[in-house]
C-alpha cells in the first residue's frame, strides 16, 4: 500500500516536471483513472479522449489504454509528445484487421463510402472515408444513408450489424470482433437476469447480437455509464469491460452493478470482462514512461495526414 502511495506521488511529480497531461480510459486500472483525474487530466470514452488530447495545452500527452488511442492522439496532435505506458497493448480488432488486406478488401468495392471504427491502425484510417466511435456510429451511418451511400464497415461486425438493423443501411462487413465482447453469453444473461428481474441490462454493441437483443440500453461506454445515472433501476447487469465499474459506481454510488456472465452457466470470470490489453497499463510501466520517454507513438507523416481527414470528419461531425 505505501509502495503504491510512493508510486502515485512520483507519477503526479512527473506529470508536473514533464508538462504532461495524463488521458485515460475507462477500461485501464482504476488507480490510473483516479490519477488521471485528480491531476486534472481525463477519463473517457476514444472519442472523448481524443477530443480532450486536442484541446489541452500540454506538451506530453500520456494515453493509458491502447494502441489505436495513442495513435489518434499523435494524428490530431503532432507537434506534441504522445507516450503510452507500453506499446504492446493493442487491440484483438486493430491486429484482426491488417492494412495491406483490408486496402485489398476497400478496392474490390470501390461504390462503397469507407467507414472504419477507432479501433484501428493508423493506416487503415488512412484508408478510410470516415472513421466512427461506438458513440457516433449511428448517427454518421444514418447521414451517409440519408445521402444515398452503400458502406463498407471494419472492422467489429457485432457493431456493424447491429447498426445496420437499426438503420437499413446497405452495409458490408468486415468480420472483425472484440475477444471481451464476444466473450458475453445469452445463456448466462437470461439466467441472471432470472435471478434479478428488476436489474436493467446495459449492453456494449461490440457482444454477440443474442445478448445485445436482451439489452435495455445498448450503448457506448459513456452511454452505459449514462444509463445507470439515470435510469430508476437499483440494479444493473452490464456487459462490457469491467473497467467500467470504477466509473459507474464513482457516480452512481447507490446502485448494485453485476457483471454479465462470459460463461453459459451463469457464473462470471473477473479476467474474461476484462481486456488483456487495457490490464497492461499500471503504475509502474506509467511511473517509467513518464520519467524516461520511452515508449512513444511515431506516426508516419504521409499516413497521418491521410488519417488525420476522416477523423477529423468524424470530430466536426460530433462537435
Ligand atoms: O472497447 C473499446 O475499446 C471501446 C469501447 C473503446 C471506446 O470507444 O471507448
Ligand atoms: Fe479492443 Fe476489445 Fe480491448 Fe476494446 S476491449 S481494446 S475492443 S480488445
Amino acid at each position: 500500500q505505501e509502495e503504491k502511495a510512493e508510486l502515485e506521488s512520483r507519477i503526479r511529480k512527473a506529470l508536473k516536471d514533464q508538462d504532461a497531461v495524463l488521458v485515460a480510459h475507462y477500461y485501464v486500472d482504476p488507480d490510473i483513472q483516479r490519477i488521471a483525474e485528480e491531476t486534472g487530466g481525463c477519463v473517457a470514452d476514444s472519442l472523448e479522449m481524443a477530443r480532450f488530447g486536442n484541446r489541452h495545452p500540454a506538451s506530453t500527452v500520456v494515453v493509458a489504454g491502447v494502441k489505436f488511442m495513442g495513435e489518434t492522439a499523435k494524428i490530431l496532435n503532432p507537434e506534441k509528445r504522445v507516450l503510452m505506458p507500453t506499446l504492446e497493448a493493442t487491440c484483438s480488432l486493430d491486429i484482426g484487421c491488417p492494412a495491406d488486406e483490408f486496402a485489398e478488401f476497400c478496392d474490390q468495392h470501390p461504390d462503397r463510402t469507407v467507414v472504419v471504427y477507432a479501433n484501428t491502425s493508423a493506416a487503415v484510417k488512412a484508408r478510410a472515408d470516415w472513421v466512427v466511435t461506438s458513440s457516433c456510429a449511428q448517427a454518421i451511418v444514418e447521414h451517409l444513408d440519408a445521402r444515398g451511400e452503400k458502406i463498407l464497415w471494419a472492422p467489429d461486425q457485432h457493431l456493424g450489424s447491429y447498426i445496420q438493423k437499426t438503420t437499413g443501411t446497405d452495409m458490408l462487413l468486415w468480420q472483425g470482433s472484440c475477444i471481451v465482447h464476444e466473450e458475453f453469453k445469452f445463456q448466462g444473461l437470461e439466467d441472471l437476469k432470472a435471478l434479478y428481474p428488476d436489474a436493467a441490462v446495459l449492453v456494449h454493441p461490440e457482444s454477440p447480437a443474442q445478448v445485445v437483443e436482451m439489452a435495455d440500453v445498448v450503448g457506448s461506454t459513456s452511454q452505459l455509464i449514462q444509463a445507470v445515472q439515470s435510469l430508476p433501476n437499483e440494479r444493473f447487469i452490464v456487459a462490457t469491460d469491467n473497467g467500467i465499474f470504477y466509473k459507474m459506481q464513482q457516480l452512481a454510488p447507490n446502485k448494485t452493478l453485476i457483471e454479465a456472465p462470459t460463461a453459459g452457466n451463469g457464473a462470471t470470470c473477473r479476467s474474461c470482462a476484462h481486456c488483456p490489453w487495457m490490464a497492461m497499463n499500471g503504475l509502474e510501466n506509467l511511473l517509467h514512461v513518464i520519467e524516461h520517454g520511452d515508449q512513444e507513438i511515431q506516426v508516419d507523416e504521409t499516413l497521418r495526414e491521410d488519417a488525420l481527414k476522416p477523423l477529423r470528419r468524424m470530430l466536426d461531425f460530433t462537435a
